[in-house]
């Protein structure tokens, strides 16, 4: 939570509406999906993503194999910022999104219903969610500085 918020104020996580997801026209059915949950959408933005800005997003999986081609795929196109609130919505949009592989996601979730393995070295499959409230708060500073 940002220093000058009080303990209470509302949980809030960072979305991120990945390049296959605006390009496939799904925008409007994952941020639809969000807002039919009970989430609140706070802030939202398309853009082509900074390189410098995806590197530090993904700086956990610097070294994987998959990186650079993650990294190119997030730039490759525009992506959709979302600044989402709720009670206990880190973890409830992860449950949303459905797990990493889209093949393997549950049916009923985002990555499940929409998502499929595609020929590609990277995963495409959407959607990104914050996976805990202590990357939710360093990814909307990333994200969203004006917010934090
Ligand atoms: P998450 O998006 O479900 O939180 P992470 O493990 O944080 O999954 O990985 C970030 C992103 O990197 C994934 O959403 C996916 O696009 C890609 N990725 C993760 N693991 C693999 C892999 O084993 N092969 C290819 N791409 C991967
Ligand atoms: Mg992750």
């Amino acid at each position: 939570m940002p220093q000058h918020l009080p303990d209470d104020a509302p949980e809030r996580t960072l979305i991120l509406v990945k390049p296959d997801g605006v390009a496939r026209g799904l925008t409007g059915e994952i941020l639809r999906r969000i807002e039919a949950k009970g989430y609140v959408l706070k802030g939202l933005r398309l853009e082509v993503a900074p390189r410098e800005t995806l590197e530090q997003h993904y700086a956990e999986h610097r070294g994987r194999p998959f990186y650079e081609g993650l990294v190119s795929f997030m730039g490759s196109g525009p992506l959709v910022a979302a600044l989402v609130e709720g009670e206990r919505v880190v973890e409830g949009m992860r449950v949303l999104m459905g797990s990493t592989d889209p093949t393997l996601a549950p049916a009923g979730t985002i990555r499940g219903d929409l998502g499929r393995a595609w020929d590609t070295p990277h995963m495409e499959n959407l959607i990104h969610g914050s996976d805990s409230v202590e990357s939710a708060r360093r990814e909307i500073a990333l994200w969203f500085p004006e917010a934090d």
